[in-house]
């Protein structure tokens, strides 16, 4: 029996309030009218100990955690959701759509909490060896507008409480990776109105896969 193609790893990236939950839903309604194999799933969590892990990661009531703390947990999240969920998921050959992956520990933990970038990628190298996403979906919004919507929705969860300073060195991480690799990364204007920033992305979308011979 001939094993199936790999599936594709597409991941929504962006501070709080970008859209990304948004966006993603609209995308992955696309690909099940067209049949295809969908698995939408997030980070922190996408497994039952993942989630715990979220739970404990965005907990206010923890308050102060080392830096140090935070990206371990979130990587231990990671690597369970690699084993469980990615690697077979990608393997049988579905599409992997994932609300934030490993750019948000450079954006969040390497940029924002200052630990750098290569403690980061030392743990990416070893989680995942050459596995990272097939396409990097960014919704860009200035901090105000992000935290302004964010906020909208009620409690802070314990990132959340950070400071604008915190959430403009995870901004700009972001935009750094997209002008580093970017033949993977997309940048959208998530400041739009929904409309225009969904249309946006299909436009995106649909390059990409004609770029891809789907
Ligand atoms: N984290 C980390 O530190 N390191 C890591 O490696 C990983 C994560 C993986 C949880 O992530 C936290 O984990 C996160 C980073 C950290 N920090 N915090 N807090 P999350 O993705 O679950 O949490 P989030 O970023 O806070 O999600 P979010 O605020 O829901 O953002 P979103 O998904 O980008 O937005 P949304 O839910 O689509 O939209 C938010 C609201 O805005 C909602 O009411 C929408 O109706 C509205 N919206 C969306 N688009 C628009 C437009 N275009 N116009 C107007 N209103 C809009």
């Amino acid at each position: 029996m001939s094993q199936p193609q790999r599936g594709r790893f597409v991941t929504f990236e962006g501070i709080e309030g970008a859209g990304k939950s948004t966006q993603m839903e609209l995308l992955v309604q696309r690909l099940v009218d067209a049949g295809e194999p969908v698995v939408v799933t997030r980070e922190p969590g996408g497994t039952a100990l993942g989630e715990k892990l979220r739970g404990l990661l965005l907990d206010p009531d923890i308050g102060q955690m080392a830096a140090e703390t935070e990206l371990l947990l979130i990587f231990a999240a990671r690597a369970e959701h690699l084993a469980q969920v990615i690697r077979p998921q990608l393997e049988q050959g579905a599409w992997v759509l994932c609300d934030r992956f490993t750019d948000a520990s450079f954006a969040y933990q390497g940029a924002g909490r200052g630990l750098g970038s290569e403690r980061v990628a030392t743990l990416e190298g070893w989680l995942q060896g050459e596995l990272r996403p097939d396409l990097v979906m960014i919704l860009d919004v200035p901090v105000e507008v992000g935290l302004q919507r964010a906020l909208a929705r009620g409690k802070r969860d314990r990132i959340e409480n950070e400071d604008v300073a915190f959430f403009e060195r995870a901004r700009s991480a972001y935009l750094e990776r997209a002008r580093c690799f970017p033949d993977r990364y997309r940048i959208i204007d998530g400041a739009q109105d929904l409309e225009s920033v969904s249309t946006a992305v299909v436009r995106i979308w649909d390059e990409w896969q004609q770029a891809q011979g789907h």
